[in-house]
């Protein structure tokens, strides 16, 4: 196998062990991990093996930056047409908008797990020749007030070869700007910087753009405070025919971005983003791996918390039988009223148990939460009335059947069966009949009970195997990352 298959078959079963589970232990930490879970895998599958069989589809650069830095305005500059409709009202862009070249368009039109398409968006095909080599997506902002903006900003930034950050002159600095431009690095994607809206004075555009570059060495982000290595455009007019600032004005980028028709060139591009994603598709892995180390334990604590109370309660249970005082059979001599009792006595047993798991599950974060969407645990469970029936029904069954030999005729016997009953549920057993078979009875009685319990406690512990993650899961994913590591060592020699 050559060293790129080889690194493409262990991203895939990389992906297909992330995919084969969920985060579901409810509380503070499941939305995030959720969140990341599918985040890593679409950067495997929506990126690297997409990249990796096809290192000569051309570059994606993607337009990033605070809402209304002038995105839009560049692409349609960039693009000499309306591509994407910029505005005033922010934020303008919601959905990501590709410009690409007719040869190419049909790959764009099922990326980013249908953004595309949407409202407002769409695959803008043309026959620039930059674009034979060259996607530019504007994508929406990451800072404004819709949560979704920055969700799909982050998501097309997974598909990216490359960074065109626009930041705006007039606003430069701010913080959830350095926060996206640390992902961004993380992700070891290469980044052009482009300060827009630059004003006429040129001691002032001197200032701010040597101010920029500062910052941005200060981050790791250049390698230099070199304000050369920052693209700047002036404030001027936007022509209203393609939504665009004039040719000249970005001529350097597209300079820049056409350097990319230059084979080498983007062979180290695609090399230097794709390297990126993997390390830190790995390093990401470190954290799936540690939260499902969490959940398990988590899923452990509760398993033991719910079998310890219905432990607790069978004891108990126990000691009532023997003491006989599981329930006050006064007055009760028929069979029927007996096995009524008996059974809602066992019910009740059943409702201790339940209360005490759940009250132990409810100080925990997460049994706090399972408990939410199961607010029924608090009470004995819906079937155990009817199991409980059964119970004392077959006990009251095995009570007639041991006076068999002794009394013939079934009527009496049936009497007889209720006063030994009652007998045993008193705890005075029956002078007339033998020890040894009544404490048989006996026992047979605290087996029911034991068995109603169990039925109940199933309640908990099939609540927590339904969000348990599996067993050796854990290990599997860091086998799986190891190989993606070792196969990337390989690839990337
Ligand atoms: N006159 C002038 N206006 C500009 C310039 N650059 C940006 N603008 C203004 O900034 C506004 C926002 O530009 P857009 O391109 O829509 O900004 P964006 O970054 O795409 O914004 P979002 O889509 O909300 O993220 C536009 O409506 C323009 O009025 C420029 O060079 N000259
Ligand atoms: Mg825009």
């Amino acid at each position: 196998m050559t060293a790129a298959a080889q690194l493409r078959s262990s991203l895939e079963g990389l992906s297909a062990a992330l995919e084969s589970f969920q985060f579901r232990v409810p509380g503070t930490g499941q939305a995030a991990k959720e969140r990341s879970r599918a985040e890593l895998v679409r950067s495997i599958r929506e990126y690297l093996l997409p990249r990796l069989d096809d290192p000569d589809a051309p570059v994606v650069a993607v337009l990033v930056g605070p809402t209304g830095s002038g995105k839009s305005i560049m692409l349609n500059s960039l693009a000499g047409q309306r591509a994407s409709e910029p505005g005033a009202l922010r934020p303008t862009t919601r959905s990501p908008v590709v410009w690409t070249n007719r040869r190419h368009a049909r790959r764009y039109q099922t990326l980013l797990g249908g953004l595309i398409g949407r409202e407002n968006s769409g695959v803008v095909a043309g026959d620039d020749g930059i674009t034979d080599q060259l996607t530019v997506i504007d994508a929406p902002d990451f800072d404004s007030v819709y949560a979704d903006s920055r969700v799909i900003g982050e998501q097309v930034l997974a598909v990216a070869d490359l960074c065109i950050f626009v930041a705006s002159a007039l606003r430069y600095a701010d913080g959830a700007a350095w926060e996206f431009l640390d992902q961004i690095r993380l992700r070891g994607l290469p980044i052009l910087f482009v300060l827009n809206r630059l004003g006429p004075d040129p001691e002032a555009r001197k200032l701010i753009l040597g101010d920029f570059a500062a910052m941005l060495k200060d981050r790791d982000l250049l390698l230099e405070a070199d304000s050369s290595l920052i693209f700047d455009v002036s404030e001027q007019v936007v022509y209203p025919r393609h939504g665009g600032l004039h040719a000249d004005a970005v001529a350097a980028i597209r300079q820049e971005l056409a350097l990319i028709s230059d084979p080498g060139l983007r062979r180290a591009v695609v090399r230097q983003s794709t390297e990126g994603a993997v390390a830190e598709v790995i390093e990401k892995v470190g954290s799936i791996v540690d939260g499902i180390a969490e959940d398990r334990s988590i899923v452990t604590t509760l398993h033991t918390l719910a079998e310890e109370a219905y432990a607790a309660e069978l004891t108990t249970s126990k000691q009532l039988v023997q003491a006989g005082s599981l329930m006050t059979p006064v007055g009760v001599d028929s069979r029927e009223a007996l096995q009524r009792e008996l059974a809602s006595a066992l019910s009740r047993r059943c409702g201790v148990a339940a209360r005490n798991a759940a009250a132990a599950w409810d100080s925990t974060d997460e049994g706090h939460a399972l408990l939410q969407v199961a607010d029924t645990l608090w009470r004995h469970g819906a079937e155990t009335p009817a199991v409980a029936e059964g119970e004392s029904t077959a006990w009251l069954d095995a009570i007639g059947k041991s006076l068999e030999a002794t009394v013939r005729r079934a009527r009496p016997r049936r009497k007889a069966a209720a006063a030994l009953a009652t007998a045993l549920l008193s705890g005075q057993p029956s002078e007339e009949g033998e020890a040894d078979a009544q404490a048989a009875l006996v026992a047979d009685l605290e087996d029911r009970v034991a068995t109603v319990l169990a039925q109940d406690a199933d309640r908990f512990l099939a609540l927590t195997q339904r969000v348990a993650i599996s067993d050796g899961l854990g290990d599997t994913i860091s086998a799986l990352a190891a190989e993606v590591s070792a196969g990337a060592g390989e690839f990337y020699r």
